[in-house]
């Protein structure tokens, strides 16, 4: 921890220092979609609106996990304890040599200017925050002031809210003009039964409007049975995969945010991938071709595109 900040809550739970290496091996190439940058504080300060205050993980601690885990590529989506300050953000960017693509915060004031630096760094999207305990959500005319802002640069919005606010949010979501990813499949209550009234309306936004992704991440946040199977979020996770084989993202969630019952061991993580994408090429789409398909499109060839 830096000399400016305290954790808070003081129970803040640091992520793994040792992670184990994964069984598993990635594909070439496999990208982990979902991770953050904390800081470090005392260079890149936390937001004063921030609902928590994390430790420290930086850019190069990042970048060790990905060679550690196997991985190629990141995408670092800006995290709300920087709010819409996405210089950290950046900085991790120009520091990744083009191996990772970014998620940032805006607010409907962001200037032109500030938006074409973002794209020059690599960002590729942006992110609407619906989880009350994690931002003041900004009003949808906001919302969609940004997303009209944000569509001409090709990016795509990413989208955190729970299942319980899936109903209200469903009209509000299926106008937006862009792609759409969802993470960590709207947050299901794995209690509830996978074929249940509450995981079919995820099921169904994602059938019906084929410009939906999902981030099939998150055991350990949404899991009840816990580390290190994560065994009640298997059935959900491989219904998304193999129903949208070819709108589906994997991500580690590194440094795990607000997670206070366990500290997720990220080679277990890597492990529950081939529980959920169960064959060689449910796991290469999962893992290279669609993250590289949304945030490395000058990468592929002309007939890879969509
Ligand atoms: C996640 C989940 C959480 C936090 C954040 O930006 C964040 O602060 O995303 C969470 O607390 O559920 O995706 O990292």
């Amino acid at each position: 921890m830096g000399r400016n900040f305290q954790m808070d809550p003081p129970d803040w739970r640091v992520w793994h220092p040792s992670p184990t290496r994964p069984a598993f091996t990635p594909p070439p190439g496999a990208v982990d979609a979902h991770c953050h940058v904390f800081g470090p504080g005392d260079e890149f300060p936390f937001a004063p609106e921030r609902k928590y205050t994390p430790c420290d993980a930086s850019k190069d601690q990042l970048s060790s996990l990905r060679d550690h885990l196997g991985f190629s590529r990141n995408v670092i989506v800006q995290a709300t304890c920087h709010g819409a300050d996405n210089r950290a953000l950046v900085d991790a960017l120009k520091a990744a040599n083009g191996r990772a693509k970014g998620v940032a915060t805006v607010k409907r004031d962001v200037t032109d200017a500030d938006l074409a630096a973002l794209d020059a760094a690599g960002v590729k999207g942006v992110r609407f925050n619906f989880v009350k305990r994690l931002v003041n959500t900004l009003p949808f005319d906001d919302l969609r002031t940004i997303a009209e802002r944000i569509k001409p640069l090709g990016w795509h919005i990413v989208i955190y809210f729970e299942a319980d606010d899936l109903p209200d949010l469903y009209d509000f979501i299926v106008a937006l003009p862009t792609d759409v990813v969802v993470d960590h499949m709207g947050r299901p209550d794995v209690t509830k039964p996978v074929d249940g009234a509450e995981f079919a309306l995820f099921l169904k936004l994602m059938d019906e409007h084929e410009n939906f992704w999902s981030k099939v991440s998150c055991p350990e946040r949404l899991s009840r049975s816990g580390p290190t199977e994560y065994a009640d979020v298997v059935p959900f996770a491989r219904s998304v995969v193999e129903a949208f084989p070819d709108r589906v993202l994997w991500g580690t969630d590194w440094p795990h945010p607000n997670l206070n019952t366990h500290t997720p061991d990220d080679g277990k993580l890597v492990d529950f991938i081939p529980k959920i994408a169960v064959t060689p090429e449910l796991q290469r789409k999962l893992l290279v071709d669609n993250p590289m398909r949304l945030y490395w499109p000058e990468e592929l060839k002309p007939t890879e595109t969509r």
